[in-house]
């Protein structure tokens, strides 16, 4: 085996956002881009003698990164790769592989729910021993790395093929190949009540998954048709494509619609799902209902005793800052801990690992638990059956029954996507330098009772992240987050968060939009967006 150092030379930009480093595909396959973030990767890491999981989404290019990641591994004197078959790993199948072999972390490639292709986007994600991504020191070392690289080390030789599972080399590496399947469904058969979802398919319950053509395909068409029984063809579009079929795999009312529609037509199934790129997001919706992620959160966390792996009970509900607070609401029925984290799986890891919050989840469609250190698709989706199955209760009876007793959170959020960089900055900044003044201001008809910019102490580590979203609460109980997103290639995505908690004994049953538009109005009062941005509605309502 012989290795070569290559010469190369810092390359700009190569700044991880929320969830790794993404940029346009066409960026990332440039000569040195993977090997300059990998390389920097591996020199703040020391991966020598070291154990690590490698797979990705199968978006275009995943197959040819996996190669030089392997071949730099094996430059680096990495001692072993355990790798998806054909370099695909869902983001939770790669969490849980890391936490089952008590690896020393892993690399996930995926640009997650931005679409595939040379067009597309790409992205390269480093998650540590736990399972969970790198929490920001480690991923600020790396970026730090970035900006003063002149090296990488590369075996000259090729990595072997990946179709097949068992154990192979590369020079004194060790390459094991595994069944990007298997271990999964088998930790979900631990968590989950298999026989009461089966009873209910034998009863003749239907269900739609929508695998968005990424990579749950093959995941949801083992554990749904085949393990659980779900009738044939349950999974649609379950054949991962390197481009997701040309679609933008993000499980919302927008880029999901087929499902919806679906779902709210006259042959609607009983239950219907959706997963994104990587399989880490869940979209829930009953017939003729369509459950907002922050709900969901909520009527998991509530019922998760009904499954086996929580039937002794949770320990803690956290949730992204943006996220509703209805969790917050069962965690205080449940008098367990209630924790609010900046946007990022990567602020839980702390607190699962504690022991402290057992249920998570974001109002993007991310929720999960502390099975793995990721969120996960498959399994709220799973959680949601089991829930269905035990309470034998359609997905609106149990919205219903649940906004009944706890009141209902109405929430939306609003982007504005591919916004010019400078003019979102400059919204942002300007509302962050007036937050002082806003308390007694009218917006439209709402007075501001607050405004803060948040920051975030973790209460298990202390370590600190700051301005992490601007905070607006108003008279009644309304309240508007906005921030800008980061995990977008193109310009800057600004995101309005609305919420208004109506108590039970109120009008449970409003459209979401109309609940919501005067604090949106309030909202728009006060950052002035739709003058600023030049739009005159958001490119995307969840
Ligand atoms: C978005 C979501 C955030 C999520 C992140 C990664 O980040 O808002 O809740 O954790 O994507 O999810 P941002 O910075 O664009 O708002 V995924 O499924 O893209 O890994
Ligand atoms: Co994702």
């Amino acid at each position: 085996m012989t290795f070569e150092t290559r010469a190369t030379r810092p390359i700009e930009g190569q700044k991880p956002g929320t969830s790794g480093l993404r940029k346009k595909t066409a960026v990332f396959s440039e000569p040195d881009y993977l090997e300059n973030y990998v390389q920097a990767i591996f020199d703040v890491i020391e991966p020598a003698g070291k154990t690590y999981v490698l797979g990705g989404d199968g978006r275009f290019f995943n197959d040819k990164a996996i190669q030089t990641i392997l071949r730099m591994g094996a430059a680096n004197g990495v001692a072993r790769m355990i790798v998806g078959r054909e370099g695909i790993l869902s983001t939770p199948a790669a969490s849980h592989l890391i936490r089952m072999n008590e690896t020393d972390g892993g690399l996930i490639l995926s640009a997650s729910h931005n679409p595939g292709g040379l067009e597309g986007d790409f992205g390269l994600k480093y998650n540590i021993a736990n399972g969970g991504p790198a929490p920001e020191a480690i991923t600020d070392a790396i970026h730090a790395r970035t900006e003063v690289i002149g090296e990488y080390h590369i075996a000259k030789d090729t990595a072997p093929d990946l179709s097949t599972v068992g154990q192979y080399a590369l020079g004194d590496m060790r390459i094991d190949i595994v069944d990007p399947v298997a271990d999964y469904a088998d930790l979900m058969e631990t968590l989950i009540d298999f026989d009461a979802i089966r009873g209910l398919f034998s009863r003749g319950f239907t269900l739609r998954f929508d695998a968005m053509h990424a990579v749950t395909g093959p995941y949801a068409t083992e554990i749904l048709e085949k393990r659980l029984g779900a009738r044939d063809g349950s999974v649609v579009n379950g054949l991962p494509s390197p481009d997701f079929g040309g679609g933008h795999p993000d499980p919302n009312p927008v880029w999901a619609k087929p499902l919806v529609d679906h779902l709210m037509s006259d042959d609607a199934p009983d239950f219907g799902a959706a997963s994104d790129g990587d399989g880490d997001r869940n979209m829930i919706l009953g017939r003729g209902i369509y459950v907002t992620p922050s709900d969901s959160l909520a009527v998991i966390a509530a019922n998760a005793h009904l499954a086996p792996g929580y039937a002794d009970g949770i320990k803690g509900i956290a949730r992204s800052m943006p996220t509703s607070g209805a969790a917050d609401r069962v965690a205080e029925a449940l008098g367990i801990e209630a924790h609010q984290t900046p946007t990022g799986w990567k602020f839980f890891s702390t607190l699962l690992d504690a022991g402290r919050a057992t249920i998570c989840g974001e109002e993007s469609a991310g929720t999960g638990s502390d099975h793995v250190r990721e969120k996960d698709g498959l399994w709220a989706v799973l959680m949601w059956l089991n829930i269905l199955a035990v309470r034998g209760q359609s997905v609106k009876d149990i919205m219903d029954e649940h906004w009944a007793r706890y009141g209902r959170t109405y929430y939306s959020r609003h982007d504005y996507e591919e916004i010019d960089a400078e003019i979102a900055n400059a919204l942002i900044g300007d509302l962050k330098g007036k937050l002082a003044t806003l308390p007694g201001h009218d917006a439209n008809g709402l007075t501001v009772t607050e405004a803060e910019d948040f920051d975030y102490t973790d209460p298990v580590d202390g370590s600190t992240a700051k301005s992490q979203g601007v905070i607006l609460h108003f008279e009644g109980g309304g309240r508007a987050v906005l921030r800008l997103s980061g995990t977008g290639t193109a310009g800057a995505t600004i995101r309005l968060y609305l919420e208004r908690h109506e108590d039970p004994s109120g009008d449970l049953v409003q459209d979401p939009q109309d609940a919501l538009a005067d604090v949106a109005r309030a909202a728009d009062a006060i950052a002035d967006i739709r003058k600023r941005t030049g739009r005159d509605a958001p490119d995307v309502i969840t």
